[in-house]
């Protein structure tokens, strides 16, 4: 029987690319996202695959979350993909923006916790399910002006490591994604559609694509039943570590 997987964060970037590759694995889709067009385009191309819903919901907003899943007709989800999310400003925390950091709370952690307490008990009286959490690099170690949105990747960490122990009974798998540096919108919006800025995080070196990433998503949730990928991280060749990039010369 197919299988039904939730994804956050579906419209563009990393969601949306794996989105793509469940499609091609015959997975059931629920595509959730705030921009309606972009999830409406993916639907139409995908749905020549596999079956696709739409949800459009802020995962800030702990009553649309709750609205929204609960209005599922099949709640037998096996895979939720925890991806919404994003870095708003970069700079030091002494001049931070109390509004960025209140958006990548909200978002990043807030965000993936109230999709996930709706959908963990179900899992769980099912006795099966996978969880996928959308970390980064920046979640294991801490770069200069990267603070809070670090600080909220070192949170999503710390709450797969809680799922992974307290869904345990459950035969709940928990899959932990840390990225490096991949090439989406995510720059864009960090620097606030600063392209300049954006395009120079990826100067001098083949940066990960979304595809790439999704790619591994893929291969994690279609292990045997006995296998879960606990932790992965993933750089482009030319990363050794949050700070360190080969540019070349
Ligand atoms: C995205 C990767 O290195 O810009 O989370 O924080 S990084």
């Amino acid at each position: 029987m197919s299988k039904l997987a939730l994804i956050t964060g579906a419209s563009s970037g990393i969601g949306k690319a794996t989105a793509e590759a469940f499609a091609d694995l015959g997975i059931n889709l629920i595509l959730c996202g705030r921009r309606i067009e972009k999830l409406d385009a993916l639907k139409e191309n995908l749905s020549k695959k596999v079956n696709v819903q739409i949800l459009t919901f802020d995962v800030r907003d702990k009553e649309q979350v709750e609205k929204a899943l609960n209005s599922l007709s099949e709640k037998d989800i096996d895979i939720l993909v925890n991806n919404a999310g994003n870095a708003h400003g970069m700079g030091p925390i002494q001049d931070g923006s109390t509004d960025d950091w209140d958006a990548m709370i909200d978002g990043n952690v807030k965000g993936l916790l109230y999709v996930s307490r709706v959908i963990m008990p179900w899992m769980k009286a099912r006795k099966q399910g996978h969880i996928v959490n959308i970390s980064s690099i920046a979640g294991k170690s801490t770069y200069p002006n990267g603070n809070v949105y670090c600080a909220s990747k070192a949170a999503v960490e710390a709450i797969s490591e809680g799922m992974r122990l307290d869904l345990n009974p459950f035969g709940i798998k928990v899959t932990n994604v840390a990225p490096g540096a991949v090439e989406t919108e995510f720059s864009l919006v960090r620097f606030k559609g600063d392209e300049e800025k954006a395009d120079a995080i990826y100067k001098g070196f083949e940066p990960l694509k979304a595809e790439d990433i999704a790619e591994i998503i893929a291969f994690a949730v279609s292990r045997p039943a006995h296998v879960v990928m606990a932790d992965i991280t993933l750089f482009p060749v030319a990363q050794a570590s949050a700070t360190v990039i080969n540019r070349g010369a």
